[in-house]
């Protein structure tokens, strides 16, 4: 049995239940409101969430938190989606460390400052963000760029895919352009019969 807590704000909970459905692997899924003080949340929650934040996912009573250690565990699981050899858990992997700290970093901030939380960023920090996810976005239009369909070759996408896109499909709300190359590659992530937009699969 398999049950992940996430909310419809949150683009790390987007990656982990987009690749869920997107995989078909079995699972329930239960929002906590993250919006609300960490002591009114489920006691259930609570007790499984040791850093307190979504996504966490429980299998069988073990606890999996942290978006992108959820990916990779799920990957090494299935053996695939990237967890089909060493080599191809090592490409992801390198995604996934530097997701955690370029564009996901980046851009969850200045979309909760546009969307959310205006003026409360110190100053100069948003350029500096901007800055960054310019930066960012540019690795991957550039990693994007030789015509191939997803980040790894195949084709079938891999949990690098999943990670990169989880906050790219809030761009909008973050009043950030998005490249032509990183562009299509979400209309390839869109076009996954399991694709829904995070305020729907989230809800
Ligand atoms: N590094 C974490 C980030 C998770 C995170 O920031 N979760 C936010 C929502 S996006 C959250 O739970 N916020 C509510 C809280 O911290 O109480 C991951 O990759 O899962």
């Amino acid at each position: 049995m398999r049950k992940l807590f996430g909310h419809p704000d949150s683009g790390h909970a987007y990656k982990v239940r987009f690749f869920l459905c997107a995989a078909g692997i079995e699972h329930d899924y239960e929002v906590v409101d993250i919006w609300q003080p960490r002591e009114s949340r489920s006691a259930e929650f609570q007790r499984v969430a040791t850093l307190g934040e979504v996504p966490v996912l429980v299998e069988d009573g073990a606890v999996y938190a942290q978006s992108n250690a959820i990916l990779l565990h799920l990957a090494r699981q299935h053996e695939q989606w990237g967890g089909e050899s060493a080599q191809r858990l090592n490409a992801c992997e390198q995604w996934l460390v530097w997701e955690a700290n370029k564009i996901g970093m980046c851009l969850p901030q200045i979309r909760s400052y546009e969307r959310f939380e205006k003026n409360a960023l110190l100053e100069g920090a948003l350029p500096w963000l901007k800055a960054r996810y310019e930066s960012d976005i540019s690795t991957i239009e550039s990693a994007l760029s030789g015509g191939q369909t997803w980040l790894l070759s195949g084709d079938q996408p891999s949990i690098a895919d999943f990670c990169l896109c989880g906050y790219l499909f809030f761009a909008d709300e973050a009043n950030v352009e998005v490249p032509p190359n990183v562009q299509a590659w979400l209309q390839r992530l869109a076009n996954l019969d399991a694709w829904q937009h995070p305020s729907k699969l989230l809800a």
